[in-house]
């Protein structure tokens, strides 16, 4: 690798469980890591991390404020906040970022892609990213990793990823992968969330619920629906191989419960705008009738005013 990693300063915007998850991977790796974070001051803390095998490791990090002049030093700023505040997040931190800086969302969802293109310098460049790794967070700078998954990383749009960066990042994250179509990995994933994460947080229940028969005909029809935007949008994407990830996950993570589930019952903002919402748009767009993903929209919708 020609790239000095101490010299190779990454920034983490967004410590949830994915952001420190990810964070504990690079710092194992060597590289020189950084937070970001939204308040006006900049500090030192002290990460606890928690692996698989129950061992505790702990380590020191420096959360930078925006306008901090480290944020300029950064060559790669990997975005791990919820997907409805991406593009505030990217235009919070736009003033103060090198010219040459790479950007990597790493979100449930779609959609703030199509957005971030016009914060994006010449010399610029934007990734996207999908994780089925699992973390909890315990406290505010502590997680545990709760399970292996496959993490897929590729190009967007800008300028590409220094290919010294790319091997770091690979070398950090067990079972990643860079792929060359990132969009059509990312929509396999967005169909997981369109049938895993309503239904959960409609019926109350846990991941594994889905496998019940009760709920074949809608995941079909969710499924269904989901295929015929792919194919508006001239997406490559096989129908078995969907159905199969669909099950898949379902059975993987069958004593979770989903992260809109547990929204719902926090009475959080959830992420279905951009999950069944983005299909809804688009379908809006290529003028096609989706009523099974707009009747999870409408209902997720009301469930969440209703719990305000
Ligand atoms: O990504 C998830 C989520 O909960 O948001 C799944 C894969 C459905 C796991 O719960």
């Amino acid at each position: 690798m020609n790239m000095n990693l101490f010299e190779t300063k990454i920034g983490i915007l967004g410590a949830g469980a994915i952001g420190q998850l990810i964070g504990f991977q690079l710092h194992q790796a060597g590289a020189h890591l950084n937070f970001i974070h939204k308040y006006d001051y900049s500090c030192d803390e002290v990460v606890n991390f928690t692996d698989l095998d129950r061992n505790e490791h702990q380590y020191q990090i420096r959360a930078l404020t925006a306008s901090d002049p480290l944020v300029k030093r950064l060559k790669l700023i990997i975005v791990c906040v919820k997907a409805y505040h991406v593009v505030d997040a990217i235009k919070g931190i736009e003033p103060f970022i090198a010219k040459d800086c790479h950007i990597v969302l790493l979100h449930n969802g779609l959609g703030p892609h199509l957005e971030i293109s016009q914060y994006l310098k010449a010399n610029q460049g934007l990734s996207l990213g999908t994780t089925s790794q699992g973390a909890t967070r315990d406290f505010k700078w502590s997680v545990t990793r709760t399970g292996k998954g496959l993490t897929q990383l590729g190009h967007c749009i800008g300028q590409p990823l220094n290919a010294d960066l790319k091997q770091l990042l690979l070398a950090a994250i067990p079972n990643s992968e860079w792929t060359d179509e990132i969009l059509p990995s990312l929509w396999y994933k967005l169909a997981v969330n369109s049938v895993i994460n309503p239904l959960t947080a409609i019926n109350s229940c846990k991941n594994g619920s889905l496998a019940h028969q009760d709920y074949s005909n809608t995941i079909q029809d969710i499924i269904s629906e989901l295929m015929l935007v792919a194919e508006h949008e001239k997406l490559p994407i096989e129908r078995t191989l969907v159905h199969d990830r669909v099950h898949e996950v379902i059975k993987l993570t069958q004593n979770n419960y989903s992260s809109m589930h547990q929204d719902i019952a926090h009475q959080r903002q959830t992420e279905i705008d951009y999950i069944n919402g983005y299909l809804v748009k688009l379908a809006h767009k290529h003028q096609i009738h989706i009523p099974t993903n707009k009747k999870l929209l409408d209902s997720i919708r009301l469930l969440s005013q209703q719990r305000q």
